[in-house]
């Protein structure tokens, strides 16, 4: 077992300045503006400002797939957001986002600005704006809404629980290892039962619910997220991983996941996305 040996939590939390962790220099116990600057704003309707993490993708992904379709009102700027610079602190993001946290999406297709922010929101958002990827059947698109809050509400055991500790924790604290572990590979049991009856996530169809899993789950089982498909043996689920790899192969993925792509153990990145020859390199 490796903990903090000694630690006593004291009556009242008090900050430390350095806790050693990855995100050590961004995270504070506060909200709001850090600092005064405004948001680059292009030419297209939609303005996102996000990053290649799980949470930006599914935003890209889920516009690539619109304009896939031939929705030419979801073209959009992908502006780069560098979290690990503080950058989502500027006034301009804060706007947009009250919780600093990519991805956030600004909406100038019609005299009222609307602003989004929650990747489940902007999808949702998306998703109804444009007619796609939500069932119109009321009982299915239950089932696709409680997969899409199923996401939101699972991920964070995987990325804030086993990621943080697997990855990005100054030790490895054996504890929260195994909790989030555990937790983790629960998750995808469930996934990988529903998936052994469902083509896709909320029924026959895509979905804005795959959209969103994929982004997390998918790429966990394809090795694309913190190394860790051999550690938690992602390949005893079969049907997570054939999913996973059907979605892996859409075009629209290809693309959407190299947008905002700052990471440099990603083979394929494009820091900002302004119009479709972006992709020229891709070919
Ligand atoms: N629930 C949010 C989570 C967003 C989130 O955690 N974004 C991370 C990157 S994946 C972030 O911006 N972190 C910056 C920070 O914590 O300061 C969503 O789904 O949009």
């Amino acid at each position: 077992m490796s903990y903090p040996t000694g630690y006593q939590p004291s009556e009242i939390w008090i900050m430390e300045n350095e806790n050693g962790g990855t995100f050590s220099n961004i995270n504070k116990p506060t909200a709001g503006a850090t600092f005064e600057k405004e948001l680059p704003v292009g030419k297209h309707p939609l303005q996102l400002y996000s990053l290649g993490t799980p949470n930006g993708i599914k935003i890209t992904i889920m516009l690539e797939e619109l304009l896939a379709l031939g929705h030419t009102g979801a073209e959009y700027d992908a502006w780069l957001c560098r979290i690990h610079k503080g950058e989502q602190f500027s006034s301009g993001f804060v706007q947009v986002n009250p919780n600093s946290k990519i991805p956030a999406l600004v909406d100038n297709s019609s005299q009222k600005q609307q602003r989004v922010f929650e990747s489940g929101a902007i999808l949702f958002y998306l998703s109804e704006k444009f007619k796609e990827f939500i069932p119109i059947n009321f009982n299915e698109r239950t089932e696709c809404l409680s997969w899409l809050f199923w996401q939101t509400g699972s991920a964070p055991y995987l990325g804030g629980g086993f990621g943080h500790f697997y990855k990005y924790a100054p030790e490895k604290i054996k504890y929260a290892i195994d909790r989030f572990s555990m937790e983790t590979k629960r998750q995808l049991d469930v996934l990988d039962q529903r998936l052994s009856k469902n083509d896709f996530i909320s029924g026959q169809n895509y979905t804005i619910a795959d959209i969103a899993i994929w982004s997390w789950y998918g790429q966990l089982v394809l090795g694309e997220l913190y190394n860790a498909d051999v550690f938690l043996d992602v390949a005893k689920y079969q049907h997570v991983m054939a999913w996973a790899k059907k979605i892996d192969n859409r075009e629209a993925v290809k693309r959407g996941k190299i947008v905002n792509q700052s990471s440099s153990d990603k083979p394929n990145q494009l820091r900002e996305r302004h119009d479709m020859s972006d992709f020229d390199f891709l070919k």
